[in-house]
């Protein structure tokens, strides 16, 4: 049979960078990335291109499994797809018929093809759809949405176009996103400034112009003193704020008292490289990305480091600005119409969220709630009991801080399903494990990227499974049968794709050639004053109304965080190039490059504690002990400690990853409970440990 290029879209991380597999007599043989589509240039990162690896991997699920045994025990029947699927809908109508529709809670990894989850959930009348988001980027999210009244979502990082821009917690080189790190190598290559702003020396910083080595937890501070120094100065762009910004007196006089000999004395970085940073900054506006962080669940006052960085964005004129954040576009503002929901099938649930988002918590938004939340109501059956979860490519078990403790709220379940495509301690956990196919074996639901030009894409199938596992929409499809949910009871990946495009003027045969199909001609900025901002005056309210009625504070007064006592070290933690969260360590060609993590320690409080580079320690916080190998280093505050995240695997299933490293979470004790009521994050990072030489 002749080579195929298929079309399709990279499932190694949340990402999802559209990709091309060449095929040859039903076999694999190449991996790249869409050569059509911007920004990608044909590439993938070293996850993308080991896609193969998880294809050929035989130590993932390869049938549905039933329980046997006790929850964890790891004893499995194995069943047929009629059986599983029967066995579900039967376990979830019992809980319905007891408990109603709402005491179904379902969980993924947010992104593009989520439309059909949320579809399923209302067509149960459940209104408990929650993304992992609580564990990642809910602050940003909710930090644009008291600034700005939209979704983080709703602009874009013109980093093509930028001339300077700054990261804090933000690792862009190692933590991937494949256009974005193309678009920032290439305009660095044009003259763009980069600034790093992080407690270690990563990748990203060695190829920065400057790098601010902080104390950790007092990047609230830093900004503050940033800010305050570009209005004391009057560096900030007067033109837009005068239009655009409301209460900027109001700021002025809260950043009056923090200024940069200040926050030299909380952040160790020296008040003139502060001042000379913002001098530089200023000249580069508007064209400046400040960026807002990705996964920033790590303080109680996350939230507002995320605010102070919008702040400083709108300060430097750099909001709808080329070069800076300009306006996401989504089809309607280019003229086109988007794709139909799935979602619009079904009247929206007239439940109230069981994670009080939207009521208890006006000030959180309702699309995927919090999931912390969630399980809280889980334990304590307030405001209604939980009684059945889906976790949807999801593993919340590892995402989120201390698992013994979610375990024994999981364990109240009457029925736990995981799908997924890879072992996990979730699916490890659950009484049912429907094995999903992995990407290159499976379609998905079309969908749309939004941005300055947006487009449709499509994930094709490249390959038939290898076991017996199914896509997304057969596996959901065929529970909506079961439960009698008929308009979801499509038949056919075509069935649906057709409902999806209905009244767009676009049809499959317009995804033959690329794969996508792009919405509009060219980029298109939208000007400032296109731009609705959707709060109380129409403009960007420094004092938000949103939190004000729920009574929090718009501009919160800065409290310095712990210093860690007794040998004690701050847990910080972050991704690596070669592995995404914890799901690849066990991916033959991945665990090659890196099979285990490692715990950063400065150098001198290492060689004070008469320890050697790689040696083993004894790392504990609460009652968890594991041991590590030590990575001595300058490049790190003296106040923490890092590992990369995901490792620290027990599964007996996953022979590589076995034993290797340690997992973060579990130095989390009472971690659950610990979260910024202003953002909704949890925080990861207010957990301490002790580490200990072993001989
Ligand atoms: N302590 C600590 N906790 C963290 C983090 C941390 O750094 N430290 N990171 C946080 C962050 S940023 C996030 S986003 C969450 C992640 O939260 P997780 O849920 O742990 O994310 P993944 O490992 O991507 O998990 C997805 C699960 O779905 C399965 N899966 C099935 N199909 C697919 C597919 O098509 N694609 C992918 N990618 N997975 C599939 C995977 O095998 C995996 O078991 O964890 C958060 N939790
Ligand atoms: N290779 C790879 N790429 C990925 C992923 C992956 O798993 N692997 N996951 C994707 C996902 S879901 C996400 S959310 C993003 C995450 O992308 P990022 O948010 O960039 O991810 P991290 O690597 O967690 O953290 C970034 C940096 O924050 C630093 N940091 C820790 N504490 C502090 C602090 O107190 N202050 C400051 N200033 N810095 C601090 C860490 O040292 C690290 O260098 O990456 C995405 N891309
Ligand atoms: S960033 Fe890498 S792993 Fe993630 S979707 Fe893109 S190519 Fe795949
Ligand atoms: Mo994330």
């Amino acid at each position: 049979m002749a080579k195929q290029q298929i079309f399709s879209v990279c499932g190694m991380c949340t990402v999802r960078c559209p990709i091309q597999a060449e095929v040859e007599d039903g076999v694999c043989t190449f991996l790249q990335g869409n050569p059509h589509a911007s920004g990608i240039k044909g590439a993938i990162c070293a996850r993308g291109s080991a896609g193969l690896g998880l294809i050929n991997d035989d130590e993932r699920p390869q049938v549905p499994l039933i329980r046997t045994g006790k929850r964890g025990e790891g004893q499995w029947r194995e069943a047929s797809w009629e059986e599983a699927l029967d066995y579900v809908a039967e376990r979830m109508k019992s809980v319905m018929d007891a408990h109603g529709g709402r005491s179904v809670l379902f969980s993924d990894r947010g992104g593009p093809f989520r439309d059909l989850h949320m579809s399923f959930m209302r067509g149960l009348g459940s209104p408990n759809y929650c993304n992992h988001d609580a564990s990642c980027a809910r602050n940003v999210q909710h930090a644009a949405l008291s600034v700005f009244g939209f979704g983080r979502k709703d602009l874009v990082y013109d980093l093509k176009n930028a001339r300077h821009v700054v990261l804090q917690t933000r690792n862009i080189f190692e933590s991937i996103n494949v256009k974005e790190v193309n678009d920032l190598a290439e305009a660095m290559a044009n003259g763009c400034k980069l600034t790093v702003i992080d407690i270690r020396a990563n990748t990203t910083s060695c190829k920065a112009d400057r790098f601010f080595m902080v104390r950790p937890g007092t990047d609230y501070a830093f900004n503050l003193a940033i800010i305050h120094v570009l209005m004391s100065e009057k560096l900030y762009d007067a033109d837009f704020a005068r239009l655009w910004i409301n209460d900027l007196n109001d700021l002025y006089r809260f950043v009056e008292p923090y200024t940069p000999d200040w926050a030299e004395k909380e952040t160790g970085v020296p008040a003139q490289e502060i001042i000379a940073f913002v001098r530089e900054l200023a000249k580069a506006k508007p064209s400046v990305i400040w960026h807002p962080g990705w996964m920033t669940a790590r303080y109680r006052d996350s939230f507002y480091v995320c605010r102070s960085i919008y702040l400083i964005n709108a300060l430097l004129g750099a909001i709808g600005a080329k070069g800076g954040l300009p306006l996401a576009n989504k089809p309607e503002d280019v003229g086109r119409k988007g794709l139909r929901k799935l979602v619009d099938l079904f009247p929206k649930p007239e439940d109230k969220r069981a994670d009080g988002a939207g009521w208890k918590y006006p000030h959180f938004d309702t699309g995927p709630g919090l999931l912390h939340l969630a399980f809280k109501a889980m334990e304590t059956e307030d405001p209604y009991p939980l009684k059945a979860y889906i976790a949807y490519r999801h593993d919340p078990l590892m995402g989120f801080p201390d698992p013994e403790a979610l375990k024994k709220i999981l364990d109240k379940l009457d029925l736990l399903v995981s799908v997924t495509f890879s072992w996990s301690d979730t699916a490890w956990f659950s009484d049912v494990v429907l094995p999903l196919s992995p990407y290159l074996e499976r379609e998905s639901i079309l969908a749309c990227k939004n941005g300055l030009s947006p487009y449709f894409f499509v994930r094709h199938r490249a390959l038939k499974p290898r076991f017996d596992t199914r896509a997304d929409w057969e596996i959901l499809c065929g529970l909506a049968k079961r439960l009698h949910v008929e308009p979801l009871s499509f038949n056919s990946i075509e069935e649906i794709w057709n409902y999806q495009l209905e009244g767009t003027g676009v049809t499959m045969k317009d995804f033959e050639s690329t794969g996508m199909v792009p919405l509009a001609e060219k980029p298109r900025y939208r000007k400032v004053n296109e731009l609705k901002f959707k709060t109380a005056s129409g403009k960007i309210d420094i004092l938000s109304e949103r939190l004000e009625k729920a009574g929090l504070p718009s501009l919160k007064p800065y409290e310095s965080p712990a210093r860690p006592q007794d040998g004690r070290f701050r847990i910080t933690f972050g991704r690596c190039p070669v592995h995404t969260q914890g799901h690849t360590v066990n991916n033959p060609y991945l665990y090659e490059e890196m099979p285990e993590n490692v715990l950063w320690l400065n150098k001198d409080v290492g060689e004070a504690m008469r320890l050697q580079d790689g040696e083993e320690v004894e790392v504990s916080s609460s009652g968890h002990t594991g041991r590590i190998k030590v990575k001595l280093t300058e490049f790190i505050h003296p106040e923490a400690v890092f590992m990369v995240h995901g490792f620290g695997h027990t599964l007996p299933v996953e022979s590589r990853a076995f034993g290797k490293g340690i997992l973060d979470n579990n130095f989390m004790h009472g971690g659950l409970e610990l979260w910024d009521p202003a953002g909704g994050g949890v925080a990861m990072q207010e957990h301490f440990v002790t580490v200990k030489k072993i001989s």
